[in-house]
């Protein structure tokens, strides 16, 4: 039998927190001692309710409950648990039924970790199975921290750390629905740096990977709150200017087209001048053509001798520095 009768010290940091729930004080308060003993920080509660609220407040990584309890018992508490609070691990510690096999399929089928008898003689059982269901807990919330840095990683480009294609066609496909939904303007537009091929074999690869990066900045210096540039590949870019019709994308345009000509970037030792055309679409019909209008705006503006911007719908063609063409 574990020596209980020992008062608590706190001398390292808690091993996890715990809430025990019994209507019986005898049996909270021998858990409790047990638990404290082995490193956790307990909580204790006479029922349910109580305990939904103590751990609303609290976030307890495992509760320990009795099933017969009045108002509400064991069973209800799981559940209620695993609703709000599902990265919380539930162990039943029951007397009552622990014989009743069909009660502990339920409990453990309701997302219970285990389901334990309570037994006066042997309480290392009980810390086994908290250290158990902390590590199972501990488990998970790395697998999830992981998976969100994977998702993460899967929509960002390693080298500008901008939002990358495949964010794009996904924030573009909610975008494009929104505007549609609530009759909004969208501008998009597509940037393209120029003579890159020249750039990458004058100074390098490297060389190259640095100006897309000061390109990264320099283009969303020029953004307003609310637009995201992505790097759609290569020395290709897209920003993704909600709300801007086509006079609005085609001011922003103007303003990244003007603000990387202005700005000499610095590679190695020297500093050097980049250009970037850009193509401009606004939303029109279903939305599905707007990186292909943009595409071929971006071609005109090329073909009119890059370092300009132009737009995809009707006369109006805005060059750098702002004059209309
Ligand atoms: P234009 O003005 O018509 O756009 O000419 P350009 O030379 O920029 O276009 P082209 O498509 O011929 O060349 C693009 C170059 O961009 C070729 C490719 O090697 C380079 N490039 C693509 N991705 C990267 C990258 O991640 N880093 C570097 N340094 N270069 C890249
Ligand atoms: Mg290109
Ligand atoms: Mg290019």
């Amino acid at each position: 039998m574990n020596d209980c009768s020992q008062p608590f010290r706190e001398t390292k940091p808690f091993r996890g927190s715990v809430l025990v729930v019994d209507d019986s004080a005898v049996v909270r308060t021998i858990v409790t001692r047990c638990l404290q003993k082995a490193g956790f920080y307990v909580e204790q509660a006479g029922d349910g309710a109580v305990a939904l609220q103590l751990l609303a407040a609290s976030g307890h990584d495992v509760i320990v409950t009795d099933l017969a309890m009045p108002e509400l018992d064991g069973l209800a508490l799981l559940a209620s648990v695993k609703r709000i609070a599902p990265t919380s691990e539930v162990i039943i510690l029951t007397g009552t039924y622990a014989k009743d096999i069909a009660c502990a399929v339920r409990a453990l089928r309701l997302g219970a970790h285990d389901y334990i008898t309570k037994s006066l003689e042997n309480h290392e059982e009980i810390v086994l199975a908290v250290e158990r269901a902390l590590e199972k807990k501990r488990l998970r919330d790395e697998n999830q921290r992981l998976l969100r840095e994977l998702q993460l990683l899967s929509r960002t480009d390693a080298l500008t750390g901008l939002p990358n294609r495949r964010s794009l066609d996904e924030d573009l496909a909610h975008h494009v629905a929104r505007s549609r939904r609530h009759g909004q303007a969208l501008g998009i537009v597509m940037l393209d740096l120029d003579h890159f091929k020249a750039i990458n074999d004058t100074h390098g690869h490297p060389g190259g990977d640095e100006i897309l990066r000061a390109f990264a900045g320099i283009a969303t210096c020029a953004l307003r709150a609310g637009d995201v540039l992505y790097r759609f590949g290569g020395e290709e870019f897209v920003a993704v200017l909600p709300h801007a019709d086509l006079a609005g994308a085609l001011t922003v345009a103007n303003r990244i087209v003007a603000a990387t000509s202005a700005n000499l970037v610095p590679v190695g030792s020297s500093r050097i001048r980049v250009t970037t055309s850009a193509g401009v679409a606004c939303l029109a019909g279903d939305g599905s053509d707007l990186l292909a209008r943009a595409d071929a705006a971006l071609y005109e503006a090329k073909k009119a001798g890059r370092n300009r911007a132009r737009g995809a719908r009707g006369p109006l063609s805005v060059i750098a520095g702002g004059r209309t063409a």
